[in-house]
């Protein structure tokens, strides 16, 4: 009996989870029992592993139901057809050891219970058989649990794939990548603990033997403005905390520190430095490591921390006003260390912190900045010095990551394998700038997510020679055009504004978008509004209706952050920094550049347009992380909130694609190999074609005409309990199999 089973101790009895049946295992000292759950029953507990065997695939509460039993019973992964389903457990399922990755390594994707290694070793296996480049691409709000999963990916990849002939760290570069990228890239906010605080495409390389020996990231727009301010309850990023509660003495006192988070005002805002489910003293050891093993130099880490020391002091610098109300630095203490870590001239930082220059007719002129001028120059050049230290990061790590071995010819046929974590559909109580960019990324990616899907199908038919019914499904295009179009589209229009300074205000692009943009079902503003959404909507804000529901925006700081301004002569003092880091992030040629810079939507929009292409170019494959409740707990199934997911992530829609005319099949041998048994003539082997050998099985078993399709590789079936009388039949045929080895478990005893 091919049971293929994984064990799970539950006290004196051990559960079988079994690929299609939950049974008991009994171990006694009279021998074993095995009872097999009646089909009905395990499907009643634990629910189908696919949804599209949904009997009610349309059913919205049919599909929750199914993913609530499953869930219950710690069953996180569901299928709908090739699309993993996630649910973040919030707890250590011990599900992702060396032992389960064997497991999944090599079997047949549907024959085992779903599992994210499953997905992985499917890619994996297209990758190196088909030799095409695959993209996995995981999506679902903040704390879905989308970095978990790619970081489990890439831990798949690097313990189960073969070892390159040379440049073997490079495996090791891969992981330790992830937590300087998540030190410098993640913080705690009121959704996520350790969120993502930019998008993230990883490509890893494998040469011709599979194996991985090179890699390259690309980042995607770092949520700057937290560096100056963080909302109540939430953290500045994570290596801020981690230097203060971990760094050496030594260091500390170098870079002029105290421990306390409390010192420093870019680490107070949001009034909570300690964290429970965060340990900033031990990952602060990690990161050390692991960027040790990314290639980083004595040299290379002390000029990074100086830089990430001299942003808390900037932080910290305060002004006074003189009798002409024009900015000075008080905090003279800081200043000096400022000077020390940036390596920069004193009289220059301190001009550059409070006046502006200016050049009119080629002559440059100094303008005096008051206080909430200084304050702002400040807190643009703290963002400015810690965002380019990020893409510098970036870029190190790439260096770090490039395969050494280009000469081989192994490098010339290398496959790509591409792995998309980006930030998740976010909704807080105020939004801003930052989460219209986000939203406007996931409705990107949403969209490329049904094209790709609708495709795939509709070719798998054609493929198969089967008519494709044609399905309806919302196109979210109209909002990525309403946000991206040319001319009339929400980023022209702010970009318009941006070119008006001194003359445009958050205000006045608030009502350009509501000049241009008269009747769209997506957007509204209190203008606009009835009576009824009137009170929801205040006078500076916008509100766009998303496929993930609706976000309201304030149009505060919109101008201000899309133009991402620095004044000239701050840009000049960071030129001229000796911190060889400094010294390459901030580039001489930027000042004599006169063409205007690229405003932050715009750069992020061609970002994202950069990465559908790259993405469409790739085989894609897609993990759907659901959250389970807002209060990042273990066991608890908020129905609500899982509902909004399902009907945003559109999993109804993809299931209805899915389900487009048949709800399951699959490839002729694997049918024929699970239900040969049922049928005399093709037990216990079959010795022509496989599709032969389904046919003979099927009439067998009596399916009638209207119930399945034969296709040219696959056999299709149109409804689930066709599948289901089947998959009974094995049971039964499989407890009387059972009933045997008990039998000749006694008499062997
Ligand atoms: V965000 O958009 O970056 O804010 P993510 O990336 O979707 O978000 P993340 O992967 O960071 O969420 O998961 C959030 C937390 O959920 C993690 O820190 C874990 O504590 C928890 N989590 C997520 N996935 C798993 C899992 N498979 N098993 C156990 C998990 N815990
Ligand atoms: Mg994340």
């Amino acid at each position: 009996m091919a049971l293929q089973v994984e064990l799970i101790p539950t006290g004196e009895i051990i559960r079988v989870v079994h690929p299609h049946r939950p049974c008991k295992l009994a171990l006694g000292s009279d021998g074993v029992r095995v009872t097999m759950e009646s089909a009905l029953t395990a499907r009643d507990r634990v629910g189908v592993q696919d949804f599209v065997l949904l009997e009610n695939f349309t059913s919205e509460a049919a599909f929750i139901e199914n993913l609530r039993r499953r869930f219950r019973e710690n069953l996180i992964y569901t299928y709908i057809g090739p699309v993993l389903v996630s649910v973040n457990p919030y707890r250590d399922l011990q599900i992702y050891s060396r032992q389960h990755m064997e497991r999944y390594r090599g079997v047949s994707f549907y024959e085992v219970p779903p599992h994210l290694f499953a997905v992985a070793d499917t890619v994996y296996r297209a990758l190196r058989t088909e030799r095409r480049d695959q993209a996995v691409m995981i999506s679902g709000e903040s704390g879905a649990g989308k970095t978990e999963a790619t970081k489990k990916l890439l831990q798949f990849y690097a313990e189960t794939c073969p070892a390159p002939a040379r440049g073997g760290a490079v495996r090791d570069r891969l992981l330790q990548s992830n937590p300087v990228l998540e030190a410098f890239g993640n913080a705690k906010t009121l959704r996520n603990d350790n969120s993502s605080r930019f998008g993230k495409y990883m490509d890893v390389q494998f040469d011709f033997k599979g194996a991985p020996v090179g890699g390259h990231i690309l980042s995607y727009l770092l949520e700057k403005s937290r560096v100056v301010h963080q909302n109540h309850g939430e953290r500045n990023f994570h290596i801020f905390y981690q230097l203060l509660e971990g760094g050496e003495e030594e260091t500390l006192r170098r870079l002029g520190l105290e421990r306390n988070p409390q010192s420093y005002l870019y680490l107070v805002k949001g009034q909570c430095a300690k964290v429970s489910s965060i340990n900033d003293k031990s990952d602060w050891k990690v990161v050390r490591k692991a960027l040790n093993v990314i290639d980083f130099t004595e040299d290379e880490v002390e000029d990074l921390l100086s830089i990430v020391a001299s942003v808390l002091h900037l932080g910290n610098i305060h002004f006074a006003a003189n009798e002409e109300s024009n900015a000075q630095v008080t905090t003279e203490n800081q200043l000096k260390y400022l000077i020390r870590l940036l390596g920069v001239e004193g009289s220059t930082l301190r001009e550059a912190l409070t006046h502006r220059k200016i050049i009119a007719k080629g002559e440059e002129l100094l303008s005096p900045l008051n206080l909430e001028q200084a304050a702002y120059a400040r807190d643009a050049l703290a963002k400015a010095v810690y965002s380019r230290t990020f893409t510098w990061l970036v870029a190190k790590i790439n260096r770090s990551l490039a395969s050494k071995d280009t000469e081989s010819p192994s490098w010339r046929s290398t496959t790509v394998l591409g792995l998309l974590d980006i930030y998740g559909f976010e909704v807080f109580q105020h939004n801003s700038f930052e989460q219209f960019c986000i939203n406007y990324c996931n409705e990107k990616l949403q969209q490329l997510f049904i094209e790709l899907t609708l495709k795939s199908e509709q070719e798998e038919y054609e493929a198969e020679g089967i008519a494709w019914e044609p399905v309806q499904y919302f196109n979210n295009k109209i909002i990525c055009d309403l946000v991206e179009e040319k001319f009339k589209g929400i980023i022209s229009i702010l970009d318009e504004e941006c070119l008006r300074p001194g003359e445009a205000t958050d205000l006045t692009f608030l009502e350009k978008l509501e000049d241009t943009i008269k009747h769209h079902p997506h957007f509204l503003t209190h203008k606009m509004a009835d009576q009824r959404t009137r009170k929801s909507l205040g006078r500076g804000e916008f509100r766009l209706l998303h496929y993930a529901g609706e976000v309201t925006y304030s149009v505060t700081g919109f101008l201000d952050k899309n133009n991402d301004l620095l004044f000239r002569n701050l840009k000049e003092t960071m030129c001229s920094s000796e911190n060889p880091i400094m010294s390459q992030c901030f580039d001489r040629s930027e000042l004599s550049d006169k063409k205007r810079p690229e405003t932050v939507a715009t750069q992020f929009r061609m970002s994202l347009l950069q990465l559908v292409e790259i993405l469409k170019s790739k085989e894609p494959a897609y993990i759907r992380c659901i959250k389970p409740n807002d209060a990042k707990q273990p066991g608890r199934f908020d129905e609500v909130l899982i509902r909004h997911q399902v009907k945003y992530l559109g999993l109804m829609e993809n299931l209805r694609v899915r389900r487009a005319g048949f709800a399951y099949r699959r490839k002729y041998e694997v049918f024929l190999q699970r239900y040969k048994s049922l049928c005399p003539e093709t037990w216990p082997t079959w010795a022509g074609r496989p599709q032969d050998g389904v046919a003979v099985l099927v009439r067998h078993l009596g399916y009638k005409p209207e119930e399945y399709k034969m296709g040219r590789t696959k056999i299709f079936i149109r409804f689930p309990k066709t599948l289901f009388a089947t998959e009974d039949a094995l049971e039964v045929r499989r407890q009387s199999l059972a009933t045997k080895i008990q039998a000749a478990w006694r008499g062997f005893h």
